[in-house]
């Protein structure tokens, strides 16, 4: 996620009115099907197991996603499908030997299912000034993870010798986090970016202005 930073300043997308979903994708059935369980819905209320069983249907069995499979430059790419006020989706693409930095999600709730390859979660704690790594657990097609803060600080990286691609459910959105230096666990906050947005290529789009477009 590092690699991502900074925010770009000006980055305006062409594409940034609020875009179309189409019924014969399944991918935005998906999407409407979440924005049921999300939108307007206090995070206390969500239920978490059904967004889980609804991403790891998806997950099991469709490939619809590959439209919006771009890969970035250097770092694992971030491809915005939806992003609504209250969530947003995202596609995560990952080749051999890259990884996520060590990071948190802001205090929301997370889930990531994967869809193609393998995926390892190294989980760590923070306290008192140092990082520990806890448990390291891997995801095959179809796995869903879910992680928040009080549940561990976490790094994603595809399983040796592959790459994957992953679908990622924040709610709500993130915009910036906090990534920890391996070495010295010193925190850094970062904004992040997206590769592309609704499968248009677009450097590091701005996550504020399209909020903004999108959402009001
Ligand atoms: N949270 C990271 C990101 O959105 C990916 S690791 O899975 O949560 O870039
Ligand atoms: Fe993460």
């Amino acid at each position: 996620m590092t690699d991502l930073d900074p925010k770009t300043s000006g980055d305006i997308h062409p594409n940034l009115t609020r875009p179309e979903r189409s019924e014969d994708c399944s991918l935005d059935r998906l999407t409407v099907a979440l924005e049921e369980e999300l939108e307007g819905v206090p995070v206390a209320e969500v239920d978490g197991a059904r967004v889980a069983t609804l991403l790891h249907q998806y997950a099991a069995g469709e490939r619809t996603w590959e439209r919006y499979a771009m890969e970035g430059q250097g770092s694992y790419s971030r491809n915005l499908v939806w992003r609504s006020r209250d969530f947003e989706l995202l596609l995560l693409c990952w080749k051999e030997g890259q990884a996520s930095s060590i990071h948190d999600h802001a205090a929301q709730n997370c889930w990531m299912a994967v869809l193609d390859g393998a995926l390892e979660e190294e989980h760590f704690s923070h306290r008192d000034g140092t990082l520990r790594r806890g448990r390291v657990k891997s995801y095959e097609a179809g796995g869903v993870a879910f992680i928040r803060d009080d549940i561990a600080l976490h790094q994603i990286r595809p399983a040796a010798g592959g790459g994957g691609v992953s679908l990622h459910l924040y709610a709500r959105p993130i915009d910036e986090c906090l990534a920890f230096c391996p070495e010295s666990g010193d925190p850094t906050k970062i904004h992040v970016g997206y590769t592309s947005v609704r499968g248009a290529a677009c450097a590091q789009a701005d996550p504020v202005a399209i909020r903004r477009a999108w959402t009001g």
